[in-house]
């Protein structure tokens, strides 16, 4: 018996890489979930063509076209339920996301963000780890919640901070570790190996106090202390 499709919604405001890593492991079947659609606020995203390539359904929502933040979200939240998603996936998505509509998909929206959370929350990532001259960095996939980048962290990956990195060169050493984390999250989720309850995540049955890692990095006082 086939299971029942997994669908997914992708919500983007530009380049689409993250998009674009989804959409390569669900053609090569890494990924067991339909891209129903990719909703961007901006119709010039890059990301948009690159699910016209992928023959993905596209919608593009103006949120300058709308007085408020609640009409612009009532406007795709309503695009969004025409597809009947499983899973809303932020990605690179730049709009802050009212309480309702956050409400509405609880526990069934993800986004990346670019840093270790709780750390560097917000925006201009980058260029602030680099002001504070830190030597570890990462990224993270979190459970939407209504208070910005608060939600739940499930997934993380570190990357090194190298001494003439500036945040171009670190935002794409960042990337990188995104386009391997963001398909493998969904994919825990698509499997139900990830189970989001109240708050609360569940991890192959067992609650998950901790993010998972994919990759850490090994500083100073690991060797020193001689951790492996
Ligand atoms: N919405 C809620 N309620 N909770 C979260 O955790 C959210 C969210 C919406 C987006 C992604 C996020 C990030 O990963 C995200 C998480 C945009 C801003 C922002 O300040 C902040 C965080 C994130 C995305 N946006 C400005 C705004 O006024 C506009 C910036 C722009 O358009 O370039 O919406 O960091
Ligand atoms: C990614 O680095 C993502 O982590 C970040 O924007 C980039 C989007 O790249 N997200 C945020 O900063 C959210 N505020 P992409 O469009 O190529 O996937």
């Amino acid at each position: 018996m086939k299971s029942k499709e997994f669908r997914v919604v992708v919500l983007i405001s530009g380049n689409g890489s993250n998009l674009q890593a989804i959409i390569d492991q669900v053609k090569a079947q890494q990924l067991p979930v339909v891209i129903s659609a990719v909703l961007s606020n901006k119709a010039d995203a890059y990301g948009i063509q690159r699910a016209k390539a992928a023959n993905i359904d596209t919608i593009t929502i103006n949120n300058q076209e709308f007085t408020s933040r609640d009409a612009f979200d009532a406007a795709m939240q309503q695009e969004i339920d025409k597809y009947q998603p499983d899973l809303i996936v932020l990605a690179g998505f730049m709009r802050i996301l009212s309480d309702d509509f956050v409400n509405h998909y609880l526990g069934r929206m993800i986004n990346i963000h670019p840093s270790l959370l709780p750390d560097y929350r917000g925006l201009n990532v980058h260029q602030r780890v680099l002001n504070d001259s830190k030597t570890v960095h990462g990224v993270s996939v979190h459970y939407v919640t209504p208070e910005l980048d608060h939600g739940p962290v499930f997934l993380q990956s570190q990357v090194p901070v190298k001494p003439n990195d500036d945040a171009d060169t670190l935002a794409k050493r960042v990337q990188q570790e995104e386009h391997k984390i963001y398909p493998l999250a969904i994919k825990w989720i698509a499997e139900k190996r990830l189970d989001y309850n109240h708050g609360n995540l569940l991890l192959d049955g067992k609650p998950l106090h901790s993010p998972q890692f994919l990759h850490k990095v090994m500083t100073e006082s690991d060797r020193q202390s001689g951790s492996h």
